[in-house]
């Protein structure tokens, strides 16, 4: 017999949304975007809101192919100002919704491909563990969007 969380396990790569039993526990990520870099710049800016059904999810990681690395960050007060601080965790509380967005909790794009453009999207690799232990990537496409339009 296969536990519903082992299933979980194998939705690899697929939204868990499209195809689990109804009560397995499952992750979704949705409205992702990058904000395109300006000035010759390659850093850039990103978010999303990722809804846990089912299950407390931490997402530990973000890949994708458009940047060399991608950070999670968090603003902090320090000393009177607020500065970007690398975390390494994002945690979201069963049947809970976090959203990721400039000027709060975001991603952190370094290293970011020079053709990447407004109106482009970039595919993201996103890595969950759930509270059982179990991993899950999901697979979700970011839009690229103008500064100012985030
Ligand atoms: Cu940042």
């Amino acid at each position: 017999m296969i536990r519903s969380t082992v299933f979980a396990a194998l939705g690899t790569l697929i939204l868990t949304a499209c195809g689990g039993p109804e009560d397995a526990p499952s992750v979704e990520v949705a409205d992702a975007y990058m904000v395109a870099p300006s000035g010759g710049r390659d850093i850039a800016g990103g978010g999303l809101t990722i809804t846990a059904n089912g299950a407390d999810y931490t997402l530990t990681g973000v890949e994708t192919s458009a940047a060399e690395t991608v950070e999670l960050h968090t603003m902090a007060m320090e000393d009177g100002v607020m500065r970007m601080r690398k975390v390494e965790a994002f945690e979201v509380d069963a049947g809970g919704t976090r959203k990721l967005e400039s000027g709060g909790d975001h991603l952190m794009f370094f290293g970011v491909d020079s053709e990447i453009a407004p109106g482009d999207s970039v595919e993201l690799l996103m890595d969950f563990e759930s509270e059982d232990g179990s991993t899950t990537t999901v697979n979700i496409r970011a839009d690229v969007r103008a500064l100012g339009e985030d």
